[in-house]
């Protein structure tokens, strides 16, 4: 496929896992799958855990019929074993209001798994948080007002109060699909306020359009590591994937959040961290040139594994080193 201008690149920094080749797509699923993607990952009670998006059932024209999370387990981040079951379906969650769950984050904060995600709801989208002690029921802690979601939580406590990043979607007052990336304070997981802006869409230069929480934050000596998704639109680029008329390009950016105060910035970097390049990011899949980043997980030698969904298709891993990542927003 041409390139999409203006021209993005990856950062120099990253190395993708088998050359770009997927970590997990529908093959490595015990039951119907098409598109398995935008997973969140961590490491929970001495395995690499990953829940994944499975949407199947493509209408032909622009949607899937069905969206379900799945598990697998894995003990090196690389070799996946898939649970045999859907771990969450809409069926699953049992309140007639919810159409669809997706996007699932995950954070491992004193022994407990936490996982972040979005429902759509026949009255608006909203940003969930739940635990789970197995990968087969959740306890779900809280539920956004409309129209919320990407959220991911730190994995530990700040000031005392826990802390998540958000992505409201106001569509009156910033003039349509310009939205940006916020962050809330709880004392219990389940009343959530003290909210505030930490970066708008117009300051990253390479999203026009939207930005939002990626992988949960990682602490390292510099700061709050922090991925998140940045979006860019141009309506002359004609129809990519099998979707009938998708025009975006998604990039993963990084940026370094005040330890003390995550709502303060303390680097930002300028280029996009990860953008679309390789075969499974611009040419296969449902919608071509996403990269969305939902897992990261930090290794005692310094690699940060970067776990993304490529082209809303399949999961593919990148790897950084840590000092290397905190570098560029500084
Ligand atoms: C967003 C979400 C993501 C998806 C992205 C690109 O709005 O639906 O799950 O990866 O669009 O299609």
């Amino acid at each position: 496929m041409a390139r999409m201008l203006p021209e993005l690149f990856s950062s120099s920094v990253i190395t993708r896992w088998g050359a770009g080749e997927p970590v997990l797509s529908k093959r490595n699923i015990p039951y119907e799958a098409e598109c398995v993607f935008n997973a969140g990952v961590a490491k929970y009670q001495g395995k690499y855990v990953m829940v994944f998006r499975n949407d199947y059932q493509f209408d032909g024209v622009g949607g899937f019929g069905r969206c379900v999370l799945g598990a697998a387990f894995s003990d090196d981040g690389v070799s996946w074993s898939v649970r045999r079951k859907p771990f969450l379906t809409v069926e699953g969650l049992n309140d007639p209001e919810i159409t669809r769950v997706y996007d699932p984050r995950l954070t491992v904060m004193d022994g407990r798994c936490y996982m972040c995600f979005a429902v759509d709801t026949r009255h608006g989208l909203r940003g969930g948080i739940a635990v789970t002690e197995d990968f087969e029921s959740v306890d779900i802690l809280s539920l956004s007002a409309p129209d919320n979601r990407n959220m991911v939580l730190f994995p530990e406590k700040i000031g005392g109060m826990y802390m998540r990043l958000e992505r409201p979607m106001p569509v009156y007052s910033r003039g349509g699909n310009r939205f940006d990336l916020w962050a809330s304070r709880s004392p219990d997981l389940r009343y959530w306020g003290d909210t505030s802006l930490v970066l708008a869409v117009e300051d990253v230069y390479y999203a026009n359009d939207k930005i939002g929480p990626g992988a949960p934050p990682i602490r390292t000596k510099e700061g709050w590591l922090t991925l998140f998704h940045a979006v860019d639109i141009d309506h002359s680029r004609g129809k990519n994937g099998w979707e009938t008329s998708w025009q975006k390009r998604y990039c993963a950016g990084v940026m370094l959040l005040d330890l003390e105060d995550p709502t303060k910035i303390r680097g930002l970097y300028r280029e996009p961290l990860i953008a679309p390049e390789t075969r499974y990011e611009t040419d296969d899949g449902f919608r071509t040139n996403v990269i969305f980043p939902g897992g990261m997980i930090a290794e005692n030698d310094g690699t940060v594994k970067i776990y993304y969904g490529a082209s809303d298709t399949v999961e593919c891993l990148a790897t950084a080193h840590v000092d290397d990542l905190i570098r560029l927003c500084l």
